[in-house]
């Protein structure tokens, strides 16, 4: 508790996870922590506006026929009439048949306690979640390269002191605005097909501003690598002493000298030279990455050429320098730790790996046996809904799937196959909106817990205020259901009982926190995972003496280009990429309800070179429509000079007809199954008479939540 009844949390949304102070009103103000160095951004500043939305969720709802809208009804008989169904799908297909769909927004708790709800209370293997869509791709690249998959493997304020700092496909000034302020003794370099505010800072920073053609980052980092073996860059000792696969990746970058790489990314060759020499004559450097790298179809073999790049200078596990990836959502790191992804049991975890099943279920109470095998990943698991064999009921917790999703069309019809959707939100988002059950949910200042944050540090989230009457929190939801569907095991619905379940789960694995405790976490201490024990003091930088295989040494992984899935042609001779405005957050559910927020951006936009934009009979402010094989989004026109001519860019913060996702390809990574958000092959016109933006849109007015509100026809 601070100053005048504050209390001391954490913003809801991103993975910056700046200090804030909410009071018992809900008043919202910046407080100084590592991370955000007493700042915040719009959406932090204006994140109280949601305690008391007046769209609030705040009894739960039942949808009275297929046709119709939502009724109130009593808790009880809530969770007692989702548990019934669920019991007789699962007694008429076996348990695959129910689904839980979590998200790396939950507390660690929440996604520990999702997890286990899953295996233990369900016994069904069919549970991922919307990190898939986020940082996978990365994860999976740090974990064949350096053993262990940490975002940042060192503190923020690391980056205080750099020299030079590489963003690969971040567009942090928008998406982390106050991790700027740890970057501005640095010349920075900006890889990104779009100028975007971060890449203007490069330029202003003395760096430069490299503008691929999207989906080709791996071939602009083979040349990288290429100029610095050739130029005599290459860390011959580093790469001796703590790597291996050096030259079977010399066998493929050989081949791309810089010339080569230019002619299919489109980056200057000299420029390549340039990145690799500061990089090479800096002592204190790093290349960081995020969505732009990964979100393709071989997003998992471009992150670790940037890897491979950053292993042949030497960068990683050396003091001032590093490799590290941005996280996304407020807890998208520790979300992946704990067990709500399909492959996956708490404390990272396999779970193929007898060992780590054993130790679960020991924890658990549960017979080995008992915990199912890997299940779908995200983007499968939503396209198997309703299939045959595939699952008829699902829950969703802290996901917009209808409009985050590649490919929404397919997904809003799997979703309408379902026999039953169970959605806990806050507010009555577009997926809320298509539920038949909808749980009212606690958010962030009314409830405890702890996030992961971006480096790997674990935090309190602290309750300020109390929930509005008739809100529960997810643990009390999820403990509710395990009950009136008779679980074997434990379902405690109070944070630090299921934290300290955690620990004893975590203990011994990757993501260890058996020494992590409420009470050293609130005596301020900086607690980086791992944490063995209760008298370890945490583990702020990773890699300074060994990675994390058992030999100690980092891989270096013979990668090669890959164009994208969907090539350009055919009547789709453009390519669009996704991304996000700063005063939006994701989906919108959250932001697009903000007044403030949705002043600046009320509605989406598509980015387009003036010269594209004219040849299209298009004009600044006029309505288009992006159109890929897949379906239509329509968007208000914003001519940008500097973007690329053959690249359009949609935010992806708005649903119904303005929805990116509309035109987004589901072809997914084969490693990490993270979808191809970022590239697709469209084309432009203007936007066909009549179709709006927002048309299709659901906003959860009130009519709409009542008996006689948009049914599921409508959806
Ligand atoms: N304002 C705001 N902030 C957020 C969020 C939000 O929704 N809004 N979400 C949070 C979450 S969950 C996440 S994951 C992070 C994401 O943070 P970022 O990764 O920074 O965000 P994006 O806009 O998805 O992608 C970054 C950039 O990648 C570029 N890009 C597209 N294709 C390519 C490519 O092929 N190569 C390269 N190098 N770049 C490419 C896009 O033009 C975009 O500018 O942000 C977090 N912070
Ligand atoms: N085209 C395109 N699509 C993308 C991306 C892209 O770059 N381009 N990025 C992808 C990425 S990186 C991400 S992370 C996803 C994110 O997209 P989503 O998974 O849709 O994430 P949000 O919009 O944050 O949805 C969170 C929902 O949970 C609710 N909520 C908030 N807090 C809680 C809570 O504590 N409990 C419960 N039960 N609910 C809560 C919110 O009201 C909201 O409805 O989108 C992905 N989709
Ligand atoms: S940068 Fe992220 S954590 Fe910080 S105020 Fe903005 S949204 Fe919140
Ligand atoms: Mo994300």
């Amino acid at each position: 508790m601070g100053p005048e009844g504050r209390t001391a949390t954490h913003c809801p949304y991103c993975a910056l996870q700046c200090g804030q102070w909410v009071g018992p009103s809900g008043e919202v103000d910046a407080r100084d922590f590592p991370t955000n160095a007493g700042g915040m951004c719009q959406k932090g500043w204006t994140s109280g506006a949601l305690l008391t939305h007046p769209q609030r969720l705040t009894s739960p709802l039942v949808r009275t026929s297929r046709t119709a809208g939502f009724a109130e009804t009593g808790w009880d008989d809530a969770l007692t009439g989702v548990a019934a169904r669920l019991a007789a799908l699962r007694a008429e297909h076996g348990p695959d048949s129910v689904a839980v769909f979590g998200a790396g927004g939950l507390t660690n708790e929440k996604a520990y306690l999702l997890g286990k709800f899953a295996r233990v209370a369900l016994g069904t293997s069919q549970i991922d979640y919307n990190g898939r869509f986020c940082m996978s791709s990365a994860a999976a690249a740090g974990n064949r390269a350096f053993g262990v998959d940490r975002g940042l493997p060192f503190p923020v304020t690391d980056l205080d002191d750099a020299e030079l700092v590489v963003l690969a496909g971040a567009n942090v000034a928008e998406t982390m605005p106050p991790l700027m302020s740890h970057l501005t003794g640095a010349r920075l370099v900006v890889v990104d097909p779009r100028r975007t505010p971060t890449a203007e800072r490069a330029l202003a920073s003395g760096g430069l501003h490299l503008a691929p053609r999207p989906g080709t980052d791996l071939v602009l980092a083979l040349g990288m690598l290429h100029a610095a073996v050739v130029d005599g860059h290459l860390d011959l000792s580093y790469v001796d002493d703590r790597t291996t696969g050096f030259d079977d990746v010399w066998a493929i970058a050989s081949q791309w000298w810089p010339e080569r790489a230019e002619r299919v990314c489109g980056v200057a060759a000299t420029d390549m030279r340039t990145v690799v020499h500061w990089l090479a004559e800096s002592t204190r450097r790093y290349v960081l990455t995020a969505r732009g790298a990964e979100q393709h179809a071989h997003g998992v073999d471009t992150v670790a050429a940037w890897i491979n790049l950053s292993l042949a200078l030497g960068l990683p596990g050396r003091p001032g320098s590093g490799f590290g990836t941005i996280t996304g959502q407020g807890n998208g790191q520790g979300g992946r730790e704990h067990g709500q992804k399909s492959d996956q049991l708490p404390g990272y975890r396999h779970i193929a790996d007898p060992a780590a099943r054993a130790h679960v279920a020991q924890v658990w109470g549960v017979p080995e046996p008992s915990i199912p095998g890997p299940g779908r990943s995200a983007v499968e698991l939503l396209d198997a809904l309703g299939r045959p064999g595939g699952p008829r009921a699902l829950l969703v917790f802290g996901s917009n799937v209808l409009v985050s999703a590649p490919d929404a069309r397919a997904v809003a019809e799997r979703l309408d196959a379902l026999d039953l959707l169970v959605v806990a939100d806050v507010l009555p988002g577009e997926t809320a909106l298509r539920a038949d059950v909808l749980l009212p949910v606690a958010q962030w200042a009314e409830e405890e817990g702890t996030m992961t944050n971006l480096e790997g540090r674990i935090l309190r989230r602290r309750r300020a205020l109390a929930p509005p009457p008739g809100v529960r929190t997810d643990l009390e939801v999820i403990a509710g259901l395990a009950a009136a569907l008779d679980a074997p095991g434990e379902f405690p619905a109070d944070p630090r009982t299921v934290f300290n379940e955690l620990r004893r789960a975590s203990a011994g694995g990757i993501a260890d926190y058996a020494g992590v405790s409420y009470d050293r976490l609130d005596a301020g201490e900086a607690l980086h995972w791992p944490v063995p024990a209760d008298d370890h003091p945490g583990t702020p930088r990773l890699f300074t003496e060994r990675f994390g295989h058992p030999d100690g040494r980092a891989r270096m992984l013979p990668v090669d280009h890959v164009e994208p899935d969907e090539g350009t042609g055919g009547g789709f001779p453009l390519t669009v990429t996704t991304g996000r405005v700063l005063v939006h957050y994701q989906s919108g559910a959250q932001t697009r309800r903000v007044a403030e927020l949705a002043d600046v951006v009320p509605e989406v936009f598509v980015e387009v070179h003036p010269d594209t934009a004219a040849r299209h009979g298009l004009a600044d402010g006029d309505l288009a429509d992006v159109v890929s094989r897949r379906g239509t989004t329509t968007a208000r026109v914003r001519c940008v000079a500097s973007l690329r001519p053959d690249t359009v860019f949609l935010p992806f913060h708005f649903g119904g007809a303005g929805a990116a996702n509309n035109v987004t390809n589901p072809a997914l990574d084969p490693v990490s199954r993270m979808p191809e958000f970022k590239v697709a092959a469209v084309r432009l016109e203007p936007a066909s008479p009549g179709r709006n933006p927002s048309d299709g849109s659901g906003t959860g007015t009130a009519a709409e939540l009542s008996p006689t509100g948009a049914g599921r026809s409508a959806r």
